[in-house]
């Protein structure tokens, strides 16, 4: 494996137009912040960045809806974000923003940098503005209906409803979400950045020498590259974001996802002098902790983008999670499904490592996880408060009992095979831990630590020194074998404790920090390498009373949470209710409410075994005894057939004779009153229950297809 002397680490920039909740913390922050931490315990030189992303849509459509400026929501948020991290313990060495004027020259710098070197294409083209504002509008700035699904809510680049990703193209009456007039088509110039010229690069890059990589992410990159790459525009027409820095380009701004991931070159550049030792050495291992709808950007777009300016390294590692669902349900920030981290502090305070532990065990490593506020209940209770908490506590009620407060020696001589078992096991789980954070398995390694203290446990339990106690002599001192028995597994056990904090550390950093106060010693203990040792704590040393690491968490309390989550979605719901009647969406929430209730869905491969052509009416005439059925002769271009059709009381035959229709034409055939009718021929019902042809605007040519 590659040494590397340096360590960058970079964790996602959340928009700065919300707070952060428990999905991006298991995700992103928590699994980086672990890292961090591990690599340096182990001394290595780290930095970990990270800031606000306080560009793009998400945010101006934040400020819309709150009626605010950009800036207001950027400072309110940003706020809040970067306390949420600091109070959890995130270890960031900056958490910087992109407002910042550094980045705005950072990103400015690397744009004319691809621009001077003739990357960027230039293209014109006609996008939607609306009139009304005079503004041109990003694709999350129209609305309309589905092409797929009909929804009439859908955004210009995402149906939310049935999840397609679409072009504002695709929408059926698109609207203005901000003035709901219908946009008008304008010309507009952007710079394309050409990724389909680093294809061959990537696919060495990642499909070649990064097999490495989670499935997940590796996967994900391989089907973005067997799709084949798009140029992409790097600018947009807005007046929020990195002006673009060329003359006459007044209203356009830097594409979001081009400035975000520079946000982390200037974040360290803010952070030190030398960021140039980071990010333009290979000795660095640049590592990416993002979530998987960012992986695109960061193993395809991004790495373009540094190999086309040169002199950057690469990202080593883009170890991307998946999602963290909540009770069972997608984190939801417009159906306010979510725990806020910031909700959680006020709620349980001085609990971080409780949610940190349950966020690492839980995390979404390798698929979709959830989040229940039952298992954060159970695992509190039964791993950290039964195992981690109950086993340090013990150590150290016992040892202010049975050997005064001190570590008492260590007698080798009478050491036994359990004794010394245990003792291997320090040195086992260290190995253990080594390896699986190495290789971003942040779960199983945890679980480790956890195992080496049920070990503990089950030590204890098999020594039972308050039972070795009571062999006392004829004064009720306990008899020397008795005593030095009671001396090495206490001994052992709290030299276990100071592994433990050592191990725990990276995941569970104030209860380490804990675990230092109570054994009276300095943070350089727990530095890595000190791991696996038996000999952390001197013999003799006198050691503090215990103090409780973790406290049991009641029903009562987990109830609360959960009713907080539904009165938290309810009151959003009829939020969003309140706000669509008084607002421009009124009329489309209408017509949602007043929809009929559909047919069971189908996918699109039934409908299209329905088989529709364009036909006319060349003849027809009433049916004997059937007062509702005309029979219809229908000329398809390519045959003519009879059809029956049962419209005899809407329309006579003189009236339709000569018009075109549509016809389902792979109509299995079907005899009526003796007469085989061979398709059938589609009429809209008005509410009124009258009867209209549906057909082609213009006349065309008989046997068109229709779809
Ligand atoms: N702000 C998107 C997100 O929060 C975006 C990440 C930027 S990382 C450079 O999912
Ligand atoms: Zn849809």
């Amino acid at each position: 494996m590659k040494e590397f002397k340096r360590y960058l680490l970079t964790a996602a920039l959340p928009y700065a137009n919300g707070p952060v909740h428990i999905g991006h913390m298991a995700g992103v922050y928590l699994p980086g912040d672990i890292y961090a931490r591990y690599l340096r315990a182990k001394k290595l030189d780290v930095k970990f960045v990270s800031g606000s992303d306080e560009h793009g849509v998400p945010i101006t459509i934040r400020a819309m809806k709150e009626n605010v400026t950009p800036q207001q929501i950027v400072d309110k948020y940003h706020a809040i974000i970067k306390d949420s991290f600091e109070q959890m313990g995130i270890s960031f060495d900056i958490y910087s923003r992109t407002s910042n004027a550094v980045h705005h020259k950072t990103a400015q710098d690397f744009f004319l940098n691809l621009y001077n070197k003739g990357l960027f294409e230039e293209r014109e083209s006609e996008q939607y503005f609306d009139e009304e504002k005079q503004m041109f509008l990003a694709d999350r700035y129209i609305v309309g209906t589905c092409p797929i699904c009909g929804n009439t809510n859908a955004y210009g680049d995402q149906c939310e409803k049935c999840g397609s990703s679409l072009s504002p193209e695709q929408l059926i009456n698109p609207r203005s979400v901000l003035s709901d007039a219908v946009p008008i088509k304008k010309k507009t110039k952007h710079w394309y950045f050409p990724l389909q010229d680093y294809e061959n690069f990537l696919r060495q890059w990642i499909l070649e020498d990064h097999k490495e990589w989670k499935n997940n992410v590796y996967g994900q990159c391989k089907s973005w590259l067997d799709k084949g790459l798009q140029p992409r525009a790097m600018t947009r027409d807005s007046n929020w974001g990195v002006k673009v820095p060329l003359p006459g380009t007044e209203g356009k701004v830097l594409y979001v996802w081009f400035d975000a991931p520079i946000g982390y070159i200037s974040a360290t550049k803010e952070l030190t002098d030398n960021w140039k030792d980071y990010w333009y050495s290979e000795d660095t291992k640049l590592v990416h902790f993002i979530g998987k709808d960012n992986i695109v950007f960061h193993c395809i777009i991004f790495p373009s983008m540094l190999q086309a300016h040169g002199d950057f390294v690469l990202p080593e590692n883009v170890p991307a999670n998946e999602f963290l669902n909540i009770e069972g349900q997608k984190v939801s920030t417009s159906r306010n499904w979510a725990v806020w981290i910031n909700e959680y502090l006020e709620d349980f305070p001085g609990q971080q490592d409780v949610l940190r532990y349950v966020l690492c065990a839980n995390a979404p490593e390798t698929k979709d996880n959830d989040f229940t506020w039952k298992d954060f209940q159970d695992r509190n209770n039964s791993e950290l408060v039964s195992i981690f908490g109950n086993f340090v506590n013990r150590t150290f009620v016992l040892m202010h009992k049975l050997c005064k407060g001190k570590v008492p020696p260590l007698h080798t001589e009478i050491m036994d095979d359990t004794d010394k078992a245990l003792i291997q096991e320090f040195g086992n789980t260290k190995t253990k831990v080594e390896n699986l954070l190495e290789q971003f398995k942040f779960r199983d390694a945890l679980f480790e630590v956890i195992d080496l203290a049920r070990k503990g446990n089950k030590y204890m339990q098999d020594k039972q020194p308050w039972i070795v106690a009571k062999q006392t002599t004829d004064d009720g001192q306990p008899k020397t074998e008795a005593q030095q028995a009671i001396d090495n597994c206490l001994h052992i056990c709290l030299q276990l404790c100071a592994n433990l904090a050592i191990l725990i550390n990276p995941f569970l950093p104030f209860t380490a920090k804990k675990l230092l106060h109570m054994m009276k010693v300095v943070e350089k203990l727990l530095e890595w390498e000190n791991a696996g040792k038996l000999k952390l704590l001197s013999t003799g040393y006198s050691l503090r009373a215990p103090e409780l690491l973790f406290r049991k968490i009641e029903d009562e309390e987990v109830k609360a949470q959960v009713d907080k989550l539904e009165q938290n979605a309810k009151a959003a719901a009829a939020n969003e209710k309140a706000v669509l009647q008084t607002d421009t969406k009124s009329k489309m929430e209408d017509e949602q409410e007043n929809k009929p209730e559909l047919k069971p869905e189908i996918v699109f491969d039934d409908f299209a075994k329905i088989d529709l052509k364009v036909g006319t009416i060349i003849s027809a005439e009433k049916v004997e005894k059937a007062d509702k059925l005309l029979k219809l002769e229908i000329d398809l271009g390519f045959e003519k057939r009879i059809i029956l059709s049962g419209i005899a009381q809407h329309f006579s035959p003189e009236e339709i004779t000569g018009k075109q229709v549509v016809v389902v034409a792979n109509l299995a055939p079907r005899k009526m009153r003796g007469i085989e009718s061979n398709g059938m021929i589609l009429m809209a019902d008005d509410n009124e229950g009258k009867l209209h042809f549906v057909r082609p605007e213009n006349v065309i040519g008989n046997g068109s297809g229709v779809s």
